[in-house]
């Protein structure tokens, strides 16, 4: 549109022309305001029914609320509108007329349940603390593509669309590709670890996930956004530096930039990067200090994975981000590897959040025999895999890495109660559409 300003950028003295959507129409009899609002902002425009044409009063205060319009009008100083200026307009535009009734109200003065908001995402993100939520999510993925730039990383663009699964069967979305079995991708996991042993070492993906997870759970999606890197000639702890790296400038480039968007969401005073290093406790520290609590019913024993209520009670323990490495080698993947000194116990870490787990990651098997072995231990046919471990056999360095999720950093980030909260089309057990 030529022309146009933003409501943010409209100066006392400018003549204008605004453009968005109708907020709210407060009529005071004589004097009325219409509050319109855009991207950036609100501006109050000012009409005066006695000294205006009657038409121009009429179209800008008859029209419905979420209407798109734009006003073209003199900027004045006006100490008493929200903004500090008001608008008083030469003409207004009808550009996109609204239906009276609107499925959720934007103004947020009445509250609408999740699942209508989602139905309805685009009214939903009319809403500064809703919008608030997707301009943090960006600002945390510029910021983790440049930390990943000072890792000297490459970005990589991996297939969704695959001929095998690799984290666990059960978990998987078949596809019918020309008439073959496929799936949609679980993981770039294999795809990224071939990339380390290609010229370009060391790698990063942003990319989706998806999994074919039975339940619906607050901090489970079907499609979800995966932040994967993975290096050549980097052991575990040199993955969990990297690790740590990426989610703390994460955390910094949204206190950075993004003051507005935490007001909004009533977050500015809370919102802090983490400090210090992140602690890094063993699966065994961990199983003791959860028994230690006598919360459980039953105490942990090696080998067990670690529950939603395990986690939680070790989350309020350690207070803070927090590493758990030196998994028992028999519930980690077939792809991580074991500590060359004890191969019960793998390089295989998760970095927890207080409140859930947001990664996995460890040093990789990149001994051919080793991984085969791997493969037939864990009931998979390396003969499915062969196009992955052919490559090990002409120079595979060794190699780490990790995946992060992307949704549940941004959750765990906000205190949001639900990921879905996080992504703008959810894909869950009844959610296919929008
Ligand atoms: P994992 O399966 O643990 O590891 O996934 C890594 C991280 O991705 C996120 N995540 C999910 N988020 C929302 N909904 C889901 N259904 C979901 N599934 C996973 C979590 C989790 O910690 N290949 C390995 C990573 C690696 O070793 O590099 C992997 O995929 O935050």
């Amino acid at each position: 549109m030529e022309n146009r300003t933003y409501t943010t950028d409209a100066a006392p003295g400018d003549t204008v022309t605004v453009a968005g959507w109708v907020h709210e129409i407060r009529d005071l009899g004589g004097i009325a305001f219409l509050i319109l609002r855009d991207t950036t902002g609100k501006i109050q425009v000012k009409f005066e029914k006695d000294e205006m044409d009657d038409d121009l009063v009429e179209t800008g205060l008859n029209v419905q609320r979420e209407s798109v319009i734009s006003v073209t009008g003199d900027v004045e100083e006006e100490p008493r509108a929200p903004t500090g200026v008001e608008v008083t307009p030469e003409s207004v535009d009808v550009i996109s007329e609204a239906d009276p009734e609107l499925p959720l109200d934007p103004s947020g003065k009445v509250d609408a349940e999740l699942p209508t908001r989602l139905d309805n995402r685009t009214l939903d993100l009319r809403k500064d603390e809703v919008k608030a939520i997707f301009e943090i999510r960006a600002e945390v993925l510029r910021s983790v593509r440049e930390a990943f730039r000072d890792l000297n990383c490459t970005e990589i663009n991996t297939p969704k669309i695959v001929a095998t699964g690799t984290e666990g069967g059960t978990e998987l979305f078949p596809i019918t590709y020309f008439g073959q079995e496929a799936f949609m991708n679980q993981s770039p996991q294999l795809f990224k670890q071939l990339m380390v042993g290609s010229g370009l070492e060391r790698v990063f993906e942003i990319g989706p996930i998806f999994r074919a997870e039975e339940h619906n759970t607050p901090r489970h999606l079907n499609e979800a956004t995966s932040i994967d890197f993975e290096s050549a000639f980097y052991d575990h702890t040199e993955a969990m530096d990297a690790c740590e790296h990426v989610v703390r400038s994460a955390y910094e480039g949204v206190a950075e930039n993004c003051q507005d968007e935490l007001e909004a969401l009533g977050l500015e005073d809370e919102f802090a990067a983490p400090e210090g290093d992140f602690p890094r406790l063993t699966y065994e520290d961990a199983l003791n200090r959860i028994n230690a609590t006598g919360e459980l019913d039953e105490p942990l024993v090696w080998g067990d994975d670690l529950s939603t209520e395990a986690e939680h009670v070790l989350g309020q323990e350690v207070g803070e981000h927090y590493f758990i490495t030196d998994w028992p080698s028999e519930i980690k993947p077939f792809y991580i590897k074991d500590h060359d000194d004890d191969e019960e116990v793998s390089t295989g870490f998760d970095m927890m959040h207080p409140s859930m787990e947001l990664v996995s990651g460890g040093q990789r098997e990149h001994r051919f025999d080793h991984l085969v072995e791997g493969f037939e231990q864990q009931g998979l046919d390396p003969e499915a895999f062969e196009y992955y471990t052919k490559m090990f056999k002409y120079g595979m360095p060794p190699h780490a890495g990790w995946g992060l999720g992307g949704e549940r950093l941004i959750m765990t980030m906000l205190g949001l109660e639900n990921i879905r909260e996080a992504v703008l089309f959810p894909r869950d057990r009844q959610r296919l559409s929008p």
